[in-house]
């Protein structure tokens, strides 16, 4: 805890990582009428106290802020580190027993600590799934429904200059949903955290998502639109985030990263000695690239990983691993994904491993039996934190084990990638109730097909549709779904 004297004012500068979540401002509120509450927590100036009374109030603050912390010993303050894949799927881990891609530190991250292998994103897209990484809400709660927005572009070249431009107006209620939301990064900085983005990010500005610093500029104007200046991030540097934690140990702040690199989403591009390993195990270089790129992905999460160990700070730190999206390999065409994969309501296109590793504090575990969902992040993350949750956030804390054990469903969605209304976008909603999975189809989009019921635990890549023979089944999960936030 810091008091600085500046001018007429009495300044408290900092409260110390165990405090600020302690603070008891509202006792204070009745008594200290000229208190003010800076935009940040962390500030409080005083005015108009002549100098006995600041000396009584510095005394009586300091004297409860130090009993507030010595009450709560247990109270925590993790640093977060939330670790994000890009187009990956889930068997694609060397711990998953993939044939060919070796993924060590990933391995080690799902070793030591609670690692469930059938968790799922919110959507098999980047930019949906990726917003409910950041609110803890699913994708037709948050409203941001697809990749890009249906706009009319006047013959420009899509994803160019021009086109951005164009896209800009049509984009701004979409990212001014992302900002109306609260965030991980919003909560987390109410309660003294400093937060970083890095790599992707569709949301205009990182400060629209409540990071307090950020690699993403958003500018349409200057090739704005799914993190620009971040996509750098792990393809090219890594500095960035050593010198963002570098500083905030300094100044004594726990910090959130958000690390979502274009990795190993394509180009696959991969180092030429990672390239080499893989072009002789592979069917086809298409593949041999793709399986590089997860490579190189792991080798970054490692960097990460030992940078925290050498600074001392693992037992203070939760990593949580997720992936935004699965992907198919097509073997043929580089760069681009086969069907039942992305953009798909298949278990290769929504489920992925999550993993949350905080060195001391949670038991490892290799959980095979639950269901986890990314919009459990948040949750969980903020439960780690000792906050709670904003009101609509739909996740549970998946450190609590009975609430594990007892969420019999998860949901997922998928809308068009150039997506308007929720009506007219939406192609099929997921639930999944262990063993079964329900795909249904909105009739909108996709008139003629049916529901797809799948027994996960006998036909994990759904290959057999039982829908036919298990109408009760498909009743019961279509129930649930159309129960399930009904109402927009
Ligand atoms: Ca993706």
């Amino acid at each position: 805890m810091k008091f600085e004297l500046k001018d007429d004012k009495i300044i408290l500068v900092h409260v110390g990582p165990n405090c600020a979540n302690a603070f008891p401002l509202r006792a204070f509120t009745d008594f200290v009428l000229l208190l003010t509450l800076e935009h940040s927590p962390k500030a409080i100036i005083m005015k108009g106290f002549g100098p006995a009374l600041r000396c009584i109030f510095i005394f009586v603050m300091g004297a409860l802020l130090f009993s507030s912390c010595a009450d709560n010993p247990g109270l925590e303050r993790p640093n977060i580190i939330l670790l994000i894949s890009d187009d990956q799927s889930w068997p694609d881990y060397s711990f998953l027993g993939h044939e060919a891609i070796e993924t060590p530190r990933i391995d080690q991250l799902a070793a030591e600590g609670l690692c469930i292998t059938h968790g799922y994103t919110t959507a098999p897209l980047c930019r949906p799934a990726l917003a409910s990484m950041a609110t803890g809400l699913y994708v037709r709660q948050h409203g941001i429904l697809g990749n890009d927005p249906v706009f009319d572009p006047g013959g420009k070249n899509q994803y160019g200059e021009d086109w951005l431009k164009k896209r800009k107006e049509f984009n701004e209620p979409v990212m001014q949903r992302m900002e109306d939301a609260r965030t991980i990064a919003d909560i987390l900085g109410e309660a003294g955290y400093v937060s970083l983005q890095t790599g992707k990010w569709w949301e205009g500005n990182y400060s629209r998502g409540g990071f307090s610093q950020g690699m993403t500029h958003g500018d349409p104007d200057h090739g704005g639109r799914h993190g620009d200046k971040g996509l750098e991030i792990g393809r090219k540097c890594l500095d960035i985030i050593y010198d963002f934690i570098d500083d905030a140990v300094e100044d004594e702040n726990p910090f959130y990263l958000w690390y979502a690199p274009f990795l190993p989403h394509a180009p696959h591009t991969p180092p030429d000695s990672l390239r080499e390993k893989y072009l002789p195990l592979a069917p086809t270089e298409a593949v041999a690239n793709y399986w590089a790129m997860c490579e190189w992905f792991d080798i970054t999460i490692g960097q990460i990983v030992d940078f925290v160990e050498e600074k001392g700070l693992s037992e203070n730190t939760l990593f949580v691993y997720v992936t935004d999206n699965g992907w198919i390999q097509d073997p043929d065409r580089s760069n681009r994904y086969a069907p039942r994969s992305k953009r798909e309501p298949y278990d290769m296109g929504i489920r992925t491993p999550v993993m949350y590793r905080w060195k001391g504090k949670i038991e490892p575990e290799m959980d095979e039996t639950s269901l986890s969902s990314s919009v459990d992040i948040a949750t969980t993350v903020l439960a780690a934190c000792g906050q709670e949750p904003a009101e609509d956030m739909q996740g549970i804390n998946v450190l609590d084990k009975d609430a594990r054990e007892e969420r019999p469903y998860i949901f997922a969605e998928t809308y068009a990638h150039d997506f308007s209304t929720m009506d007219s976008s939406l192609e099929y909603r997921m639930v999944i109730s262990k063993p079964w999975k329900l795909i249904l189809p909105d009739a909108h989009l996709h008139p003629d097909k049916g529901p797809e019921l799948y027994n996960l635990e006998d036909d994990p890549f759904e290959w057999k549709n039982r829908a036919g023979e298990n109408p009760e089944m498909v009743k019961e999960l279509k129930a649930y779904l159309e129960n399930w936030l009904n109402t927009p």
